[in-house]
């Protein structure tokens, strides 16, 4: 028997299909209370969407660890078989809410564990590195790929002005525009934590290290081509293939692998370590295996889990910390900021959030919408001689330690002996691309710029992709002064 439809209060109502009136011609009556909470509940169903990262999916799973590294880390969730309840979101970056997946943007891979020490989120990307080093450059970037503020259209214009004038670009723009760019599908692309974090050993040893989650199901990825047309025939066409593939039992995996570097290499490594635009040679620092991690349960409601969710860099776990990557430290800031304004202050008490395996004793208290309290007996200030929760002083310091000097400054990193803005990228096109990739990459390249960028911008590109690597600027520069040749007047100077 189905149930009888009440009011959200529990009443239960009259008519799901006709509203009160005087008389059948008569105007809609004001204590026609179901019809009004009914249309006020709708107008309210909406959070405001992500700044970034707006248009996502997401799946429950576990994290089981294979390897022993628990001479690196103390890290409860990461020793010798621990199993741990995980939280993904999948998502790109520039687009909003109903945005084609298969648009060229990095990906979001943004992870939660629920330990027994609370949540830890590694909150990374499909990318180990990032366009930018300096969070003080955010909110710039993130306009730039956006939309303009007059017809609301997306520019391409806007996007390389940014990128040519802020050459630490360069390195993740190679990866925007070569096949990682847009991935096959949430499955085959792998996970980074991108970051330099800390590990602490039981010992109080400190280790850096970068995380790496490599897909079970291979790298693959789409053509610019196929994923135009895929954009327009299904705009879900990612979220739908995760979701897919869950119900039929085909659960995704990744092999989660860190590369470890002792403390006291990091002063000296060729690169800096704490730069996001550079990775760590992995012939440097091999990969080491951890776990397993598969996704094997699709969200009970979209909204609830995945849109609700809020992973957020600043959760750590004792045994794990922060890092002097400045990007690091604003992210640290920024994401329990945006939660408290998208979904509210107690956002930790909704379901994707609640730790699952830690009891939360905090001292926190009231605020809209909260749903749980600790019991009234227990004090509501610390220190307390009633039996309140204690803070313990054995606990690592927040997000670990590490020396630097105390003056106050605005500065670049320090540079290291093979620093500089195009080097990782030149390598990656000539190291790791093959023939094929690097022509995709010049077809990627040259289709963008093509879809408006104009002088000054339009030198300042060819310059640019001449520093990562000459051949490449030169083939850039051929084929967009030939595309616009072909057919398409050049477009005119700004301003
Ligand atoms: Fe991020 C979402 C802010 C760099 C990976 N980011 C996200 C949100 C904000 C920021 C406000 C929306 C959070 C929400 O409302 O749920 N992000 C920043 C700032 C950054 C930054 C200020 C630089 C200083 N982000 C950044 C990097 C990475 C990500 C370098 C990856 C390595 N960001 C993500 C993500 C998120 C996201 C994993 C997390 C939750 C989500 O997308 O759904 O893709």
């Amino acid at each position: 028997m189905t149930k009888p439809t009440t009011t959200n209060t529990g009443t239960p109502v009259e008519s799901d299909n006709e509203s009160l009136t005087a008389g059948t011609q008569g105007p809609i009556l004001l204590h026609d209370h179901y019809l009004i909470e009914k249309l006020a509940q709708f107008n309210r169903e909406r959070v405001p969407e992500r700044i970034v990262h707006a248009k996502g999916a997401g799946a429950y799973g576990e994290l089981v660890v294979t390897n022993d590294v628990s001479r690196y880390t103390k890290a409860k969730l990461f020793q010798p078989g621990a199993r741990t309840e995980s939280l993904v979101r999948f998502s790109t970056v520039a687009g909003e809410q109903g945005s084609p997946d298969t648009w060229r943007d990095p990906r979001g891979f943004a992870v939660k564990f629920y330990t027994e020490d609370g949540n830890y989120d590694l909150v990374g990307n499909n990318t180990p590195v990032f366009f930018i080093k300096d969070p003080i450059k955010f909110p710039d970037f993130i306009r730039s790929q956006k939309r303009l503020p007059g017809n609301g259209l997306r520019d391409h214009n806007m996007q390389w002005d940014f990128w040519t004038l802020r050459p630490e670009t360069a390195h993740q723009v190679t990866w925007l525009m070569g096949d990682r760019g847009i991935p096959k599908t949430y499955r085959h692309m792998n996970g980074y934590g991108s970051h330099t974090y800390q590990w602490i050993n039981a010992a109080g040893e400190r280790f850096w290290v970068k995380y790496h989650f490599k897909t079970d199901q291979g790298v693959d990825y789409l053509t610019q081509a196929d994923a135009d047309r895929i954009a327009g025939e299904n705009a879900d066409y990612h979220r739908k293939d995760l979701w897919d593939a869950i119900e039929r039992g085909e659960f995704p995996s990744w092999t989660l692998h860190v590369q470890v570097m002792p403390d006291a290499d990091a002063e000296g490594y060729r690169f800096n370590p704490f730069d996001l635009t550079k990775v760590w040679s992995h012939k440097d620092y091999p990969l080491i295996e951890v776990g397993k991690w598969t996704l094997n349960r699709n969200p009970g409601n979209y909204f609830v889990d995945i849109e609700q969710a809020a992973f957020e860099p600043s959760n750590v776990v004792p045994g794990i910390g922060f890092s002097p990557d400045k990007m690091l430290l604003g992210r640290v800031f920024a994401y329990a900021d945006a939660h408290r304004y998208r979904i509210g202050t107690n956002y930790a008490q909704l379901p994707p959030n609640l730790p699952r395996a830690a009891e939360v004793n905090s001292y926190s208290k009231e605020g809209a919408m909260r749903y749980t309290y600790n019991d009234a007996s227990v004090p509501v200030y610390a220190p307390n001689s009633f039996g309140g929760p204690h803070a313990d002083p054995a606990q690592a310091p927040d997000g670990g330690l590490w020396e630097f000097d105390p003056t106050m400054v605005r500065a670049g990193y320090v540079q290291h002996a093979e620093d500089g803005d195009f080097t990782q990228a030149g390598t990656m096109v000539r190291e790791v691309f093959n023939d094929e990739q690097r022509d995709r990459l010049v077809n990627n390249i040259v289709g963008h710029v093509l879809g408006g960028v104009r002088e000054p911008v339009l030198s300042r590109v060819f310059e640019y992709w001449t520093n990562v690597d000459p051949d490449l600027g030169k083939r850039v520069e051929e084929g967009v002064l030939a595309g616009l040749d072909g057919g398409s007047t050049p477009p005119p100077a700004q301003g």
